[in-house]
């Protein structure tokens, strides 16, 4: 019957989703540059590992921070990356900014939101 063959190739494709998940770190790309995060909200789900990778598309030097989960890449210069590894076990929003002083006031700041 047509009908079944939907729901069975769905149920295929969300298992090797959660196989590739279990292997593999989930990852993320933010770029930033003068005075901003790009994107300026990741989401994550709560309990999950999750590599963030920096890059400082922008002139000058920049970092991501992430306050509330005590972590922070290393302040680079234009055109370099750095990347984190968090797992946030907290569902809530979660304050991301550039910590070089006057770059979070001017707009480089962005959200990780952790959904449950
Ligand atoms: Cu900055």
């Amino acid at each position: 019957m047509p009908v079944r063959k939907a729901p069975l190739a769905l149920a295929a494709s969300v298992i090797a989703g959660m196989t590739a998940g279990a292997v593999a770190a989930h990852s993320l790309e933010v770029e930033g540059e003068e005075y901003a995060f790009k994107p300026a909200r990741i989401e994550v789900e709560a309990g999950e590992t999750v590599e963030i990778t920096f890059e400082n598309t922008g002139a000058l030097s920049h970092n991501l921070e992430i306050p509330r989960l005590d972590v922070a890449t290393e302040t680079i210069q234009s055109g370099k990356t750095a990347t984190l590894t968090v797992t946030p076990d907290e569902p809530g929003s979660y304050e991301i900014k550039c910590s070089v002083p006057g770059h979070a006031p001017a707009g480089m700041t962005g959200k990780l939101v952790v959904a449950e």
